[in-house]
């Protein structure tokens, strides 16, 4: 076989259906390969596309993602997605065209050192030299990028190597050195959780990515029911535990909501679950949970006590940690007096916005919500549009809510919806997108359009770049610096696609849009034309300690 019949020969032995892309000079026997392969090819309008399209499947689906993309110019394209996965653990195979291995060095045409480039990004990569190791790469590529804390690993393959001939060997196992992801907890530490637990009044469970990559959303439940203790979730953590649940406190942080900053705040006791401690969950890091004893379920042992110190360790998988702390938890806290305090909480400053006459972003959200029943399969751009949607739908299932979080990469979501949306074509799939951020990847309506990839997305069309005009308000003294936007006709642009465009300016159109977006058996526009200068609240400003929250004070 040559490189390119073993490439496509082993991406179906590992199960691979579909791959996002964008072909050039150093992938072109790769995509003579792809002509009449059964892998379903998606010709996205952009290398960025393929790569947010790739996250997208991977986060909706459990599965590795895949993209692929030509040397230089293509490659680097793809590097903004590539980063985007790494900073969330998303597991992505992205494959690159070199030029050929001579060249390589050269400053040959088209020549990119991506492998150098996508070294900060990655969890790991490879240039493959020679074609006798290609199977075995890329079959290393898929384990590596899958196993333990999840990431991105690219597989650069100069364009020689693509037609050189090989026998095809598939390594029956992975065996690579210094690479053994830790997957049970270790017994003693698990038992020392277990005293922490059994000691505690005021326990909080504070979950993130990790859950849903792990797949721990029963235990986590089970966990939290059996302590009746309360669970915050991160950006990430969305959807590990049912949001509508009565012990679900929503998200924490700087956009979170004022009972789950002051309960950790308030806290004896945090079960930090596959969460890392993200500047945007702890603010100031010298007052964060001062009264807390710290517990740290995560599969990255890097992570653990890298921004905030712990006290119970442990390494391994969230899923196996929670089930053998289930097992040695005999004792039940009493949490009476605690929730006693949240519901205080819960009552004085919950979430909250004014309405009005004017279309409010935030019932858009909920009206999103009410429409899908809460089944839909959520994608959020950058931004406000993104902290609303975080505060106002309420996320009952894992795999339901996904938004750039680490990196937050603006002109994610539409691409992300379409992967997703092609790894559930029976979800419904809505980007929940900012005027702003839409337009950074708004040549995806071809790709969403052309492949009947019915995604649907509404724009909360303020005028701005919304969040950064709201930094401006309330830190520059309303000096709106280049963030007022003018916009196309986005109807009209979604008709120039073949799209359906729809226009909504007033509050009682809203459902309405809603409604006729979910029966309508093509990709969906909707341009809500929201209050302009409304805010994220409540809102922890950079640098403060996470109770120190301002607006949005019922
Ligand atoms: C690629 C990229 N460039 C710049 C930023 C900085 N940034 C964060 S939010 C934001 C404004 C987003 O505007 P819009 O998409 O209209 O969303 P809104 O906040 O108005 O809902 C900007 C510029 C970013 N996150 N990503
Ligand atoms: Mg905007």
């Amino acid at each position: 076989m040559n490189g390119s019949q073993i490439l496509i020969e082993s991406l179906k032995r590992e199960g691979v259906q579909v791959m996002f892309g964008y072909p050039g000079g150093s992938v072109l026997p790769i995509f003579d390969e792809l002509y009449d392969s059964p892998i379903r090819f998606i010709l996205t309008r952009h290398e960025q596309g393929a790569a947010h399209a790739a996250d997208g499947y991977a986060r909706a689906t459990g599965k590795v993602g895949v993209c692929i993309a030509t040397s230089g110019p293509g490659a680097t394209n793809l590097t903004t997605g590539i980063a985007t996965s790494y900073m969330d653990s998303i597991p992505v195979v992205a494959i690159t065209g070199q030029v050929k291995t001579h060249l390589i060095g050269n400053d040959a045409f088209q020549e990119a050192d991506i492998t150098g480039i996508t070294r900060p990004i990655t969890k790991y990569n490879y240039l493959v030299k020679d074609v006798k190791d290609l199977a075995r790469i890329v079959r290393e590529a898929f384990h590596i990028a899958s196993t333990g804390r999840p990431g991105p690993v690219v597989v650069d393959i100069p364009v020689d190597v693509q037609t050189h001939k090989a026998d095809f060997l598939w390594p029956k196992e992975v065996e690579i050195r210094g690479y053994k992801p830790t997957y049970f907890g270790h017994p003693g530490q698990i038992k020392k959780a277990a005293r922490f637990i059994n000691k505690s009044k005021k326990p909080l469970i504070y979950a993130g990515g990790g859950i849903i990559i792990s797949g721990a959303e029963k235990e986590l439940k089970t966990l939290a029911e059996k302590l009746n203790a309360p669970v915050t979730m991160t950006l990430l953590g969305l959807g590990g535990f049912p949001g509508s649940h009565k012990l679900s406190l929503g998200m924490l942080g700087m956009h979170g909501t004022a009972f789950a900053n002051y309960a950790i705040m308030n806290a004896d006791l945090v079960i930090a679950v596959g969460a890392r401690f993200d500047d945007r969950v702890t603010g100031r890091l010298d007052a964060f949970a001062p009264h807390a004893k710290i517990i740290h379920i995560d599969i990255d042992p890097s992570s653990i006590s890298k921004n905030v110190k712990v006290d119970v360790p442990i390494v391994g998988d969230a899923k196996y940690i929670l089930k053998q702390l289930l097992e040695e938890l005999n004792k039940v806290p009493d949490t009476g007096e605690w929730f006693k305090a949240i519901e205080e909480w819960k009552k004085k400053h919950p979430l909250f916005y004014k309405e009005g006459v004017s279309i409010k972003p935030q019932y858009v959200i909920e009206q999103i919500y009410e429409a899908t029943g809460g089944k839909a399969l959520i994608a959020t751009e950058v931004g406000q549009n993104q902290m609303w949607a975080a505060q106002w739908y309420k996320y009952d299932y894992p795999r339901s809510f996904f938004s750039s979080g680490g990196l937050g990469t603006m002109g994610y979501g539409f691409p992300a919806a379409i992967g997703a949306k092609v790894g559930c074509p029976d979800k419904q799939v809505f980007d929940i997108a900012g005027d702003g951020s839409i337009q950074m990847n708004i040549q995806e309506l071809a790709t969403a359009v052309n492949e009947k990839i019915n995604v649907k997305v509404a724009i909360l069309n303020n005028c701005y770049l919304g969040m950064v005009r709201q930094w401006q308000e309330l830190f520059y003294k309303r000096r709106y610096s280049y963030t007022h936007l003018c916009n196309p006709d986005f109807v009209k642009l979604a008709e120039s696609y073949g799209a359906l465009g729809l226009r909504v300016s007033k509050k009682e159109e809203v459902r309405p849009a809603i409604e006729k977006a979910l029966s309508t058996e093509n990709v969906v526009f909707i341009d809500f034309q929201v209050e302009q200068e409304e805010n994220v609240f409540p809102m922890v400003p950079a640098g403060e300690a996470i109770d120190r929250m301002i607006g949005g004070m019922a």
